[in-house]
């Protein structure tokens, strides 16, 4: 199965870029020359992650970055979304670990040697350890860490970085990580997602004055995760909880970026959630990004619930994921659409969008056709909402290898290479020949 897009399409354009994505603590392994971060000690308790894993190996790219990278420029791609890890780069007493910045250095130059862009993530949650111990996204001091390591980055990379983005899916890492706690550090409690986002938010607005100063010829901004959130009805009630539900897992997140306001439902919140907003904070957040990174898997659909405001429904015969997400791609450009609509936004990228299946390697191939498949659908709905007026520039497949999906450990395969874990061996799917093809068949 190819992947195509119509003739006429904006996407089959060289100015249009396509990437692949992964993150630091999602692959690299080699902990032994970094901080310990919250991922580590989380994966260490019992019952945390499905597999009992951890990220001490992960796919080894901290030993084989550099036939990854060739891997990487196999696929054709013309950029790739990394992220670094906080405390490989900076030691616990504030000093670089030159070691560790080398090693993103070597990284980034090879990437520039091959023409591929890199697209830097600062944050993709492998918060340091010992910023955790005094507590972590819930101290507002840990938003200022946050922009001194930006600083120290910045500095040490040079001109060797096309894009920043401060925080991937801030979302993830205070309603996940501070709320329901099933992601790192594994904070439960409806008073702490609220805070820790509002530090998070801090730390990208702190964290892109200081791109803004050091590095104002990079293309800087900010990787938000949406599921847009449809009603189980007509029923006003079932309406209602969708808005709410949307306010409270999407809107609370771009918001105070563009409106330099949280969600009015803000107000209908007990005040024991209320972060704590001090005057200013809010022009901080809201300073002007040059791109919004959107990522976008699947929908929720919601009804009223008498005693939570709203409850999610789970929906039947439909389309799955491996993760039991829905496939759903008209949520996708419906989501591109609608915030296009509510907000002056910079330019997009879509900086991840992706699914996990369960994959098999037979005779040496993984024939994923249910991915291609996937893939084909979102890229549609891409295009759709380019063809409706959207500003998109690009877009990055998740992921680029199978990896550590976090609580799910290995056993959720995401990648367009096949990871063998005991081997490190990589595989090109089905899924990344398609890809490569569709972008080497652009012609302008
Ligand atoms: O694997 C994750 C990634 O780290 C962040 N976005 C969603 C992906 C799939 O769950």
């Amino acid at each position: 199965m190819k992947l195509t897009l119509p003739n006429n399409s904006k996407m089959n354009s060289k100015d249009f870029i396509y990437g692949v994505a992964t993150a630091s603590f999602q692959i690299e392994g080699g902990i032994d020359q970094r901080l310990p971060c919250i991922w580590d000690t989380f994966c260490s308790l019992e019952n945390s992650i499905v597999d009992a894993s951890n990220g001490d190996v992960a796919c080894d790219h901290y030993n084989k970055w550099s036939q990854d990278i060739d891997l990487i420029d196999s696929l054709a791609v013309d950029a790739y979304r990394l992220s670094i890890s906080w405390g490989r780069v900076v030691n616990e007493d504030g000093s670089i670990n030159e070691q560790g910045i080398g090693f993103y250095i070597r990284l980034l130059d090879r990437l520039i040697t091959k023409g591929i862009k890199p697209f830097v993530t600062l944050y993709h949650w492998d918060l340091p350890q010992h910023l955790e111990d005094k507590g972590g996204w819930l101290n507002r001091e840990t938003a200022y860490e946050f922009q001194k390591y930006t600083e120290i980055v910045i500095q040490a990379f040079g001109n060797r970085v096309h894009s920043y983005a401060t925080l991937n899916e801030p979302f993830c890492s205070a309603y996940l990580g501070y709320e329901v706690g099933i992601h790192a550090p594994g904070i439960k409690g409806k008073e702490f997602g609220k805070k820790a986002a509002h530090h998070l938010l801090l730390a990208h607005g702190l964290g892109m004055k200081s791109l803004k100063r050091l590095s104002p010829n990079t293309l800087n901004g900010i990787v938000l995760n949406f599921t847009p959130c449809y009603p189980a009805s007509e029923n006003s009630d079932d309406i209602k909880a969708a808005e709410f539900a949307d306010d409270y897992f999407n809107q609370w997140y771009i918001k105070p970026i563009f409106d330099a306001e949280y969600p009015e439902i803000l107000t209908q919140l007990p005040s024991s959630q209320h972060p704590e907003i001090i005057e200013g904070d809010l022009d901080i957040i809201s300073e002007s990004i040059d791109f919004l990174g959107i990522n976008y898997y699947t929908r929720a659909v919601y009804q009223a619930d008498e005693h939570e405001v709203f409850s999610q429904v789970s929906l039947k015969d439909v389309s799955l994921t491996d993760m039991g997400w829905e496939i759903y791609p008209q949520g996708f450009s419906d989501l591109l659409i609608s915030l296009n609509e509510k907000y002056t936004l910079p330019p997009i990228y879509i900086t991840e969008n992706g699914a996990a299946m369960p994959d098999n390697i037979i005779d040496g191939k993984v024939e994923d056709e249910h991915r291609v498949a996937y893939y084909q659908s979102h890229l549609n709905a891409v295009n759709t909402a380019i063809e409706s007026g959207v500003d998109i520039r690009g877009y990055f497949a998740w992921s680029l290898l199978d990896n550590l999906e976090w609580a799910e450990g290995y056993l959720k395969r995401f990648g367009i290479v096949y990871v063998d874990y005991q081997s490190q061996q990589r595989t090109i799917k089905s899924s990344g020949y398609a890809y490569r093809d569709l972008l080497n068949q652009r012609t302008d």
